[in-house]
């Protein structure tokens, strides 16, 4: 017998160390609804993010990081590498009682990290769905999972209240671990309840094995109506020089942030950890400054537009990513990456190969051009259509095309602090002396990197500070005037989307534009807007929100509540008694097998990577201007035949 039972022990000894060596632990922290003025290392003294700062200083500061102006959508394309358009899933986020979810067929990237040896755990946020069991967390990568599956929460009681007009109220805890409710942390801020659990698992992992641990934080969203914004009284206390007392609280929440993020690093260099380890941190969206239901007093600064919008301000999230297999930092890196990159980019870089990811992922794999400080892989990212509300944007080299507007252009704005003279000034030396600080310097020193000092932050910083340029078109431009009307940016000079050059440049407008319309061409339209609060309500399962579709057929999704009353803590067995997979909506492509491709339906051919017709269009080849006169006929130009209408 000993032979047999030894062979995997012998093994693991052999192999696992060095298995663990080069596949590096891969932590990936995002701080929801955080605005891009709302870390000090872009410049502003009005919250110090110390903790942050110092991985930012030692690391890469991605100033070109562009993601989905809202949650669901945002974390789509985290875990799946693949645009929402791709998904359905381009539209508003997932509500509580709404039969919807990242459709299966779609291999996440804990289950890609799975497949390389990772142990995978996910704490905090979920969003993508959970009416059937099959959609939740523990189903879909993670082997662990600690968190919540809506969209937000109380901060202290784990509540999430909502109301539906045809229904009324509804309140239901939202906090588990694994798939039972977790009743015993009410009470503790959930800031802290996902640093604990990060700390923890970081405390028990076995380093023969490779770590992925995704936290995705509940701060800085607002929570519920009457308590948007929490945070322990003597946080809020140490932010006495900020007047407005929302955001005053709003600053507290992001300080507990910042304090979680350090006591991760340390946890990490506590166990020597640091050295084999990824460390990304991002912001999903940005900030709903103003606005319904979630607004939470964060900025933007100085960007146009916030959460929910195309603009800078919505969809170019802070991000940064430090690692000692980054060759070159500390820098401050302006190459484009979206969101969509991180999946065949944390892949390449856990040694996966790239050829074994679907062909046809929307992500480019950004790791030697992350590692060796190359030029991004990228020149062009989707931000996003909407074919419901009508907008859509490109960014495609320096240039930004913005079409239609959500909200009628309530949020077309420039809103959020810009910080003011009032604030303390900026103490760097809090930064080395932060939990992250003193663990990146002693792990530096240890390994031989230079250790970053005042001077070298001070211009890193100065670096990563956004500054708007001269506003030279006096014409504004209005993209809610119209669905189709649409405005032009050089967004690389002029970040803050003030000079519109859709009337200067109309051959690039109409080459982005054309660029678009491909796009839309392959477009999975949004699945029809359905919500089942009789069905969901927290009330039929013992108070807590809870996958409620299990046992209806799926041509019965909106059947009478009495049918199917469950209680109790949601079962933890291997497999949940799945209904046929025919229709819940659009959101069931049948699972197939596990490392299946995608199933769900391929865009007819829109360009996904940098994309040669298109930049070449950017060139004045042409002559005439496309709008004045017909272009002579080619391929790109049935496109223009069709007259480039989006919608
Ligand atoms: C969650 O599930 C994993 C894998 O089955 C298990 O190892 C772990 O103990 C579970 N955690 C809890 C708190 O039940
Ligand atoms: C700056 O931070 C350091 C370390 O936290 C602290 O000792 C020092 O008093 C601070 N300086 C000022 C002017 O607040
Ligand atoms: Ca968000």
């Amino acid at each position: 017998m000993a032979p047999v039972l030894l062979l995997p022990l012998l093994l693991q000894l052999l192999f696992g160390r060095s298995l663990a060596a080069y596949r590096p632990n891969i932590v990936v922290i995002v701080g929801d609804d955080l605005g891009w003025n709302d870390l000090s290392f872009h410049g502003s003294d009005e919250i110090p993010t110390p903790n942050i700062d110092a991985l930012a200083y030692n690391g890469a500061i991605l100033n070109q990081h562009y993601v989905q102006p809202v949650c669901t959508p945002s974390r789509a394309a985290l875990l799946t590498g693949r645009y929402p358009i791709h998904l359905g899933m381009q539209g508003p986020p997932i509500l509580a009682a709404e039969p919807r979810a990242l459709p299966l067929g779609h291999t996440l990237l804990p289950e890609y990290l799975q497949q390389l040896g990772y142990v995978t755990h996910g704490i905090g946020k979920w969003h993508l769905g959970y009416h059937r069991k099959e959609y939740l967390p523990t189903r879909r990568g993670f082997d662990t999972f600690l968190g919540y599956y809506n969209g937000a929460l109380s901060y202290y009681d784990h509540i999430l209240e909502t109301t539906y007009p045809d229904y009324g109220y509804m309140a239901g805890h939202d906090m588990r671990r694994n798939e039972s409710t977790a009743w015993d942390l009410q009470g503790k801020y959930a800031t802290d309840v996902f640093t604990d659990e990060a700390n923890d698992i970081i405390r028990a992992h076995d380093q023969r094995l490779p770590l992925f641990m995704y936290v995705a934080h509940l701060g800085v969203h607002a929570g519920n109506a009457g308590k948007l914004l929490e945070a322990p009284q003597e946080e809020i206390d140490k932010f006495r020089h900020i007047a407005d007392p929302n955001r005053r609280t709003y600053a507290a929440m992001v300080s507990k942030l910042d304090q979680s993020v350090g006591s991760i690093v340390a946890t990490l260099q506590s166990r020597n950890m640091l050295e084999s380890s990824i460390i990304l941190f991002m912001s999903d969206n940005g900030a709903p400054t103003i606005g319904d239901p979630y607004p939470n007093w964060g900025s933007n600064a100085p960007h146009r537009g916030l959460k929910d919008t195309l603009w800078e301000g919505g969809v170019k999230g802070a991000a940064l990513i430090w690692s000692p297999l980054l060759n070159r930092r500390p820098r401050v890196s302006f190459d484009m990456i979206h969101i969509t990159d991180w999946l065949p980019t944390l892949y390449s870089a856990a040694g996966g190969r790239p050829y074994d990811l679907p062909p046809d992922l929307d992500g480019v794999d950004q790791w030697t051009s992350l590692a060796n400080d190359l030029p991004s892989r990228r020149s062009e990212i989707l931000l996003n259509i909407d074919e419901r509300i009508k907008t859509a944007a490109l960014r495609q080299n320096n240039w930004k095309l913005v079409v239609g507007s959500s909200q009628g252009g309530k949020f077309d704005e420039y809103f959020g602090s810009s910080g003011s003279a009032s604030d303390p000034p900026f103490n760097f030396s809090s930064v080395l002396t932060s939990p992250a600080g003193r663990s990146l310097t002693s792990h530096a020193a240890r390994s031989g990197w230079p250790v970053i000092g005042e001077y070298a932050m001070v211009a890193l910083r100065a670096r990563a500070t956004v500054r708007c340029g001269p506003n030279y078109v006096s014409a504004t431009c209005d993209p809610a005037a119209s669905a189709n009307k649409h405005c032009l940016y050089d967004v690389q000079n002029d970040p803050c989307e003030r000079n519109n050059l859709a009337d200067v440049y109309p051959t690039v407008a109409r080459a982005l534009k054309r660029t678009l319309v491909r796009y839309r061409a392959g477009l999975v339209p949004q699945p029809p807007a359905l919500q089942q609060p009789s069905l969901a309500d927290p009330k039929r399962f013992g108070g807590a929100w809870s996958p409620w579709a299990d046992d209806l057929q799926s041509s019965n999704l909106q059947a009478d509540s009495s049918t199917a009353p469950t209680d109790g803590p949601i079962g933890s067995g291997p497999s949940a008694s799945v209904g046929p997979s025919a229709s819940a909506g659009p959101s069931t492509t049948p699972s197939g097998n596990k490392p299946a491709p995608a199933t769900a339906p391929k865009p007819s051919k829109p360009s996904t990577k940098p994309n040669k017709a298109t930049t070449e269009a950017n060139k004045p080849k042409s002559t005439a201007d496309p709008l004045e006169e017909a272009p002579p006929a080619t391929e790109d130009d049935k496109d223009d035949n069709e007259d480039m209408i989006l919608y």
